[in-house]
């Protein structure tokens, strides 16, 4: 098996850890590169950062944050039950219930490592097992609860480190009709948009629909359905079954992995002119710093991302460039963001009126940002983004 090495974003920290002093006694680094099977064509980080650093009881980030995501979750819930209609649904991931919420609590359980997030859903009367999802796992939730016609995980898969366990786990808690959804950024649209942020310590692995096509071959499941979704900037949901289930494979199957084929998502060419995209985003978006700077302005960021966390410590963005983040997550109000130690408030009603320049760190929300700002942007206020180049908005 061969890896190989074709993105280096430097050394960089945990993109969740948002910190309580802005000069921190001691803070975890780590190298950020990414590396492409050659085998199963899979792209992955060269360096794994231990689970139970990132995912624990102080874990920032809530799933229920935007209105966006609410709305997909709701959409989704109601589509699954018109359309397999099941009577028992496990989540992997369940993060504070954004998905579990839109069904009757007798019928769902959630899986969530964090323990402060499992228990929100416990509160919710979701059954929630606060354990990292793996064989051993599902063992116990067989023998408590037997199998699922539905398991379902969204930005959880790629967080997983033993994928092999994470395959074998799913299959033992799997009806044999069952259906497994899985769902997590499109490794086709990250080099699209030339969205590198999409890099971090959580993100272990960054999937194609042919990578996950490969890493099933070895095991009792395989692909069924593929649907495109708009979430955080553009995901694959795959469907899954048993191969022992002889439900039909879809058209969508074949048409995803050769539209992925024709992009070249298996060749590592692919990934080195990815890589020279990265190094010349990083150039473009300095110079509209730089240039915003020496004319004197204030810049603010919007929205704290995990994602932003790669950027702002890839380019060397920190408090000579960004005065304060505003977001939305209490958890994240009155901390630090990790590496570049720039504060992170509370959002007031409206950005103020001697802000003019923001860094829209929660790119993949633009739509309902730029909606929910509209004053900001008729009185001239402007947005800095990178994807999918850098520019002014
Ligand atoms: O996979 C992961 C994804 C799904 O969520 C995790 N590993 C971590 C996390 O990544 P992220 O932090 O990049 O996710 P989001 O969903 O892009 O984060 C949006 C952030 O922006 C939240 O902190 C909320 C904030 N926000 C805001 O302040 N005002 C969002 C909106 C829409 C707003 O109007």
């Amino acid at each position: 098996m061969s890896k190989i090495n074709f993105l280096d974003l430097g050394s960089q920290p945990m993109a969740n850890n948002y910190l309580k002093s802005q000069k921190p006694d001691d803070e975890y680094f780590y190298n950020l590169n990414a590396v492409f099977d050659d085998e199963k064509k899979l792209v992955s980080l060269s360096e794994f950062v231990p689970p139970e650093m990132m995912f624990n009881e102080t874990y920032a980030y809530r799933a229920s944050m935007s209105l966006t995501m609410q709305d997909a979750n709701k959409k989704f819930s109601k589509k699954i039950k018109s359309k397999f209609n099941p009577k028992k649904i496990l989540e992997i991931g369940s993060n504070d219930g954004a998905f579990l919420k839109n069904f009757k609590n007798s019928t769902v359980i959630g899986v969530e490592p964090c323990k402060n997030l499992a228990k929100i859903t416990n509160s919710m009367n979701i059954l929630t097992h606060d354990k990292f999802w793996n064989t051993l796992l599902s063992k116990t939730i067989l023998n408590e609860s037997g199998q699922f016609d539905l398991i379902y995980s969204a930005n959880t898969i790629s967080h997983i480190h033993d994928l092999d366990d994470t395959f074998n786990a799913v299959d033992k808690v799997l009806d044999n009709n069952g259906i497994f959804v899985l769902e997590d950024p499109s490794l086709l649209e990250i080099i699209k948009n030339v969205s590198y942020d999409q890099f971090y310590d959580e993100h272990a692995y960054v999937f194609s629909v042919s990578a996950i096509n490969n890493l099933l071959k070895l095991t009792n499941l395989e692909i069924f359905d593929v649907e495109k979704t708009t979430t955080h900037g553009g995901s694959n949901r795959i469907f899954i079954k048993k191969k022992s289930n002889n439900m039909g494979i879809l058209d969508s199957v074949k048409l995803t992995l050769s539209e992925e084929e024709k992009f070249g998502i298996n060749n590592f060419e692919t990934y080195q002119k990815f890589s020279e995209k990265v190094k010349y985003s990083k150039k473009k978006l300095l110079d509209i710093f730089d240039k915003i700077k020496k004319n004197n302005n204030q810049i603010i960021g919007y929205g704290a991302t995990a994602k932003s966390s790669t950027v702002l410590n890839y380019c060397g963005i920190n408090t000579d460039f960004i005065d304060y983040f505003i977001d939305t997550t209490e958890s994240k109000q009155g901390k630090f963001t990790p590496g570049t130690h720039i504060p992170i408030i509370k959002p007031d009603e409206k950005i103020g009126s001697h802000i003019n320049f923001a860094y829209l760190g929660a790119w993949n929300f633009k739509k309902e940002i730029f909606n929910k700002e509209k004053d900001y942007l008729s009185r001239g206020g402007k947005f800095i983004t990178h994807v999918p180049f850098p520019q002014i908005i």
